[in-house]
């Protein structure tokens, strides 16, 4: 079983290096450090390379050990959090190739199997949930650190509990309180506490709100300009997407922002039957069926044209 080769491969490796997609969320982050806290009560010497996450995840145990780089040339063992595509892991992805054996667990359906091992759970609404299973059956003892850094990844990835939850989600929630796990703490800073920088951008994306296709699709952006008039760090874009998506009768929200040398990430959110994945996929990207995001060269109007040929594709055939 692969669960059975990734406890060999790991207990074999002495040098481990994890690393996760670029603009990290709460998944992201909250499952590399999930899986070092694990790795470590493993007697493993861990490193997990994160530059930069926004600054809402501060409260999260062993954030302070993120690093930026490594000394270490050739780590015996990679492992790849959260992350479907291996391009995503661009800028870091040296110590990912040149590692001695190459671990990917994620939860994306559109995962690209890139390890030389993958474990890919898409049922998971979060890669943290993917590492509940995976840790019990590995006999690794659930601490309270662990189980925040899990639980952070799953409230932050399912909008708390809204999205994907399934029975394992709610089961691990009320495993954890008893650990003494602070889940208000955690829905506080990691979903509900929005940065004045965050507040200010979403001010602006209202304002260019677009509804397009009789109201079913929302459509808006922010460029680089807008982040820094409102001094916005990496992050502060988050959850503008959802604005969008949660006014009546729409059924598909679209959310661009630019990032540096990439032209802008689109964020795609649906609410019941529109698939966004597949409308990433045919844009370069991938996600789930109804959270997904692609890159795209081109103004926010002529991106927005891309986008809707695909979705019309999909609004005709409903
Ligand atoms: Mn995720």
């Amino acid at each position: 079983m692969t669960l059975d080769t990734i406890l060999e491969e790991i207990k074999k490796a002495e040098t481990v290096v994890i690393l996760t997609h670029e603009l990290p969320d709460g998944d992201a982050v909250g499952s590399s450090l999930a899986v070092k806290f694990a790795l470590e009560s493993l007697g493993k010497n861990v490193d997990v390379i994160i530059p930069e996450y926004p600054k809402s995840f501060e409260f999260m145990p062993g954030i302070e050990h993120l690093k930026k780089a490594s000394d270490i040339e050739r780590y015996d063992l990679a492992i790849s959090l959260d992350c479907a595509d291996y391009r995503i892991l661009k800028g870091y992805n040296k110590y990912f190739e040149t590692a001695k054996m190459r671990l990917v667990i994620d939860h994306h359906g559109s995962n690209v199997m890139y390890g030389d091992i993958n474990f890919i759970d898409p049922v998971a609404p979060a890669c943290c949930q993917v590492l509940i299973g995976m840790f019990k059956y590995f006999g690794i003892n659930l601490t309270k650190d662990m189980a925040t850094c899990i639980m952070t990844g799953i409230i932050t990835d399912t909008g708390g509990f809204a999205y994907n939850a399934t029975t394992e989600t709610f089961e691990f929630a009320s495993e954890i309180l008893r650990l003494g796990v602070n889940i208000t703490e955690i829905f506080t800073k990691a979903l509900h506490t929005k940065t004045k920088a965050n507040f200010e951008l979403s001010k602006r994306a209202m304002d260019r709100m677009e509804f397009l296709e009789n109201g079913k699709v929302a459509f808006t952006y922010i460029t680089a300009e807008d982040e820094n008039e409102v001094n916005a760090e990496q992050g502060d874009y988050e959850g503008i997407v959802n604005i969008g998506r949660n006014i009546e009768d729409v059924e598909v929200s679209i959310f661009l922002h630019e990032v540096k040398d990439k032209g802008f990430k689109i964020s795609l959110r649906s609410l019941e039957y529109i698939d966004v994945a597949n409308i990433a996929i045919m844009l370069g990207g991938g996600g789930h069926q109804k959270a997904a995001g692609a890159y795209q060269k081109g103004t926010p109007e002529q991106i927005k044209e891309k986008v809707l040929i695909e979705i019309r594709k999909q609004l005709r055939s409903e």
